[in-house]
């Protein structure tokens, strides 16, 4: 049995986001699809209501609301899918969300954790960092625009492009045809918040040359 598929249209300019309010001005410029990664900002009730807020907003725009490593509250909430990452998903009750049946996302980084994702048959594959990423260190290579279309072409999951994009390289990712999303942190934001420009000016691009 697999997670549950993210319905056909592609999941497209996928921004994750820190806070809950930060998503109503990027549903507003036509984001379908996000993410709410607090990490450590948040624990208990607060985080409880942050998340609670975050799918309320989403369902407000029929939006495909992720939330990253809180897979209860996920449960519990409704939300539309999870994100892991690959140490997440060994702690994670992956059978209880498969029972749910909220979706799943995964990041992978290399060859061998794109086995590993696949094996669980998530809703969708993160490959990343495409580029070096702007908000988060990581120990990994960067995986290029030519891995991603390799990669993409022996994976029979939606993808999801991450690390490093911004509107000066989304060109390049978009025209690989391999993701049906474009994550990204740093560039919808101009001083930690949303900016309705860049956003839209990413959404155009993969407009013009996404899949
Ligand atoms: N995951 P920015 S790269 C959260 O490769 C995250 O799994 C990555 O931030 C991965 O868009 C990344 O600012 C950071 O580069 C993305």
């Amino acid at each position: 049995m697999r997670f549950p598929k993210c319905d056909d249209t592609p999941l497209g300019i996928y921004p994750v986001v820190d806070r809950a309010y930060k998503l109503r001005p990027l549903y507003e410029c036509g984001i379908t699809t996000a993410q709410l990664r607090t990490k450590d900002a948040f624990s208990g009730q607060a985080l409880e209501d942050e998340v609670i807020e975050a799918i309320k907003i989403s369902e407000e725009f029929n939006a495909r609301f992720f939330l990253n490593d809180f897979w209860e509250l996920g449960i519990k909430h409704k939300a539309y899918g999870i994100h892991l990452g690959q140490e997440d998903i060994q702690k994670a009750d992956v059978q209880a969300m498969m029972r749910a049946g909220i979706r799943l996302g995964i990041s992978s980084h290399t060859p061998n954790e794109i086995v590993t994702a696949l094996g669980l048959e998530p809703s969708y594959l993160a490959i990343g960092p495409i580029y070096e990423p702007i908000s988060k260190k990581l120990v990994y290579d960067t995986v290029g625009t030519e891995d991603l279309k390799s990669w993409a072409k022996k994976v029979d999951y939606p993808i999801v492009a991450i690390g490093g994009i911004t509107i000066e390289n989304i060109k390049n990712v978009a025209q690989t045809k391999a993701a049906s999303g474009i994550a990204m942190i740093s560039d919808v934001l101009e001083n930690g918040e949303i900016s309705k420009a860049r956003t839209t000016a990413l959404i155009e691009v993969f407009e013009k040359y996404g899949i």
